[in-house]
């Protein structure tokens, strides 16, 4: 039967199940990547649960989100994960190496292989070939231990390229433009498969920018072939030996078919605060800027980085305009500062970043109140600059250069017309200078057992959660509307170093939500578990948007909160919900969660025998007096996880037979 890229790769690796959209499958993982923020946690639940060396192919450790480095935590971090990588034949890349996902296509990623990662991120991936698939670290760790990962067999959009990006139009602009279509809500279950003639005249970095932030419609990866392109990076790379032609059969048939022109495409963004809040440049140029920041695991390749440096060759940029840029890895860095593109950059008055994530999680440069930022980035929810209503639109490297250099927000394409810039096009080099001397290479393990695992006293290992109520007695502890992010839930930015440190991470729990003088989430929430009432978030759609941090479920699991309630639950964040024993439910009828406030006192009995065997529940409002049913869509083995107390425990009790 002819197949989608999708399902080539998913009939390679399954190993539980049947490929039939909407049914829980299980597949094989080559490959994973767990970056700082998320993988102290990872190896420490990995620790936990005895495994030993890892079972994957190849593992990555990067550091590459903590970086700043106030006070000791994060430095602990960075040596437990050096040793513990170490310990377990993990690759580690050090902190200064550059972004996981950047550095991963540029050194590991394989056409053809799947590699599952604990950040949201990782279909960066689908650039190279690769079924790149984002997951909680929880996950991951399994993955490293051999297990299978689960998902649903997705449904598979496919996006029909055609035409060729004109001058100053980038593939940014492609993955805004599919935003623009598909929004960042209802697309769990899906994945997007790119196809058409415009497909081969894409460099791999292109496709990644698009796969990348395909991450933001809220499908499970995205993914292109494996044809010319990926071959000529794979050899610029000096890994022509892992290169592997991966072909969409002629006629396969995709779910849907969205068509996009690249000749017809102009210049995008996503103004304030949600990559699908879609516009055209055109549409809001000469908005005043006083911030620009190039950079991410989405727009912080080479070739991005050279169109920028070209530009800002012997010019100046705007004098209110504070200017920063963070090369995706140190091989980029490397390379410009040897072909001397850093001094053309350093010399118009460009901040150079290290190579990670930077202030794309908040890690420096807040805006200033009240003025527009406009990073190459690929999320601006609220507050995750740092700054509280902050106003942040994201862009190509192409509209962010021409703005950095009048000021304003501007159109690309004007800039033959305004300063007589002619576009610069830059050619993926032949070769690339690779120097893996930050990557360390694990020892053998006969070596590495004489490895001392090194844990700071900021390393707190997390609670396991509680056994599931039988019948659960709770409050609405926070009723929330749509699209709620994980960056919501649990804030990153000055908070990120507590990421291993779980009772005091879970103080800002919702912290957004918070009000002066009022007592905050996270001391209403403990108050309720001391006298035994169990925590419910209410929410609306699409709830834990985002990221793939784990702490979304795992802070709020430990401050007593056993359920969510929303209209919608991602694909990602429901997992966490799950391998954390919180019972993720949705509304049957939408209209009921219009009934309930917060501060209601609920009640749902029967609760465990529902999680062991119905599709539905009951829940009471004991406080508005009325009852209303919520859906349970939950896999047999989401059912075992929740009824063995989260997946932890429940890895450990399949381990002991
Ligand atoms: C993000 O972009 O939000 C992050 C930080 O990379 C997260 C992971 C995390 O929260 O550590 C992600 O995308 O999963
Ligand atoms: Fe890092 Fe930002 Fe990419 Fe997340 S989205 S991995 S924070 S660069």
């Amino acid at each position: 039967m002819a197949q989608t890229l999708v399902y080539k790769i998913l009939s390679t690796h399954l190993v539980e199940g049947k490929l039939a959209a909407g049914q829980q499958i299980g597949i094989g993982i080559d490959q994973t990547l767990t970056q700082d923020a998320t993988g102290t946690t990872a190896f420490l639940l990995y620790e936990s649960m005895g495994s030993g060396r890892v079972k994957t192919n190849v593992s990555v450790s990067y550091i590459d989100h903590n970086m700043t480095q106030f006070g000791p935590e994060n430095h602990n971090d960075h040596l437990y994960l050096q040793t513990v990588a170490a310990k377990s034949g993990v690759y580690h890349s050090r902190a200064g190496n550059g972004i996981c996902h950047q550095v991963h296509l540029e050194r590991f990623g394989k056409p053809g292989d799947t590699l599952l990662g604990s950040d949201s991120h990782t279909p960066t991936g689908g650039g190279i070939g690769m079924l790149a698939i984002g997951a909680g670290g929880m996950d991951v760790a399994v993955a490293m231990a051999g297990g299978p990962f689960y998902l649903t067999c997705p449904k598979v959009v496919g996006v029909k390229l055609t035409g060729k990006l004109n001058d100053w139009v980038a593939a940014k602009d492609v993955i805004l433009k599919l935003l623009s279509i598909l929004t960042t809500k209802g697309n769990v279950g899906w994945v997007a498969e790119y196809f058409g003639d415009a497909v081969e005249t894409l460099s791999v970095t292109q496709r990644a920018t698009i796969t990348n932030m395909g991450a933001e419609l809220g499908v499970t990866t995205s993914v292109f072939a494996s044809d010319e392109q990926t071959k000529k990076f794979l050899k610029a790379q000096k890994r022509q030996a892992d290169y592997k032609p991966l072909a969409v059969d002629a006629d396969a048939e995709y779910d849907r078919v969205i068509e996009i022109n690249l000749s017809e495409l102009e210049p995008m963004a996503a103004c304030p605060s949600s990559p699908d809040n879609v516009k055209t440049v055109k549409e809001i140029a000469g908005l005043e800027t006083a911030q620009v920041l190039i950079g991410s695991c989405t727009n912080s390749s080479y070739t991005d980085l050279m169109m920028v440096a070209k530009v800002l060759k012997g010019r100046t940029i705007n004098s209110m305009v504070e200017f920063g840029i963070a090369p995706g890895s140190r091989e980029v860095l490397n390379m410009m500062a040897q072909n001397g593109a850093i001094t053309d950059m350093i010399s118009a008055g460009a901040r150079i970043l290290e190579s990670g994530c930077g202030p794309c999680i908040g890690q420096g440069f807040s805006p200033a109140d009240g003025v527009v930022s406009l990073r190459t980035f690929n999320r601006n929810f609220t507050g995750r600059t740092g700054t509280k209503g902050d106003q942040t639109y994201l862009v190509s490297p192409e509209t962010a250069i021409a703005s950095v250099l009048t000021g304003k927000i501007t159109d690309p394409r004007e800039l033959p017309k305004l300063f007589g810039i002619k576009y610069p096009k830059i050619e993926m080099p032949k070769e690339f200078v690779i120097d893996d001397s930050m990557i360390e290479v694990p020892p053998k393990e006969k070596q590495a057992q004489k490895i001392e695992v090194l844990r700071g006293p900021t390393i707190v290992v997390p609670e396991a959660p509680p056994a599931l109520a039988k019948n659960l007695k709770a409050k609405a502890l926070l009723k929330c509307g749509d699209k709620i992010t994980t960056d919501h839930i649990m804030p990153a930015g000055v908070f990120l170093k507590l990421r291993s440190n779980v009772p005091e991470y879970a103080k800002v729990v919702f912290d957004c939500f918070n009000e002066d003088d009022k007592p905050t989430f996270a001391q209403r929430s403990l108050e309720l578990k001391q006298k035994g009432i169990a925590g419910i978030i209410v929410a609306g759609q699409s709830y834990g948007q985002g990221s793939s941090r784990e702490h979304a479920a795992l802070c709020p699991m430990y401050l007593g909160v056993r359920v969510v309630i929303a209209k919608s639950i991602e694909r990602i964040h429901k997992a966490n919900l799950i391998n954390f024993c919180i019972v993720p439910i949705e509304f049957e009828n939408e209209d009921d969660y219009d009934k309930i406030y917060q501060g209601d006192n609920l009640r749902i009995d029967n609760l465990t025998k529902a999680v062991k065997e119905k599709d539905s529940v009951t829940i009471v409002d004991e406080t508005a007096g009325f009852e209303f049913v919520g859906k349970l869509e939950l896999s047999k083995r989401d059912r075992e996880i929740l009824l063995a107390a989260g997946l932890l425990n429940y890895t450990r009790k399949k381990a002991n037979g």
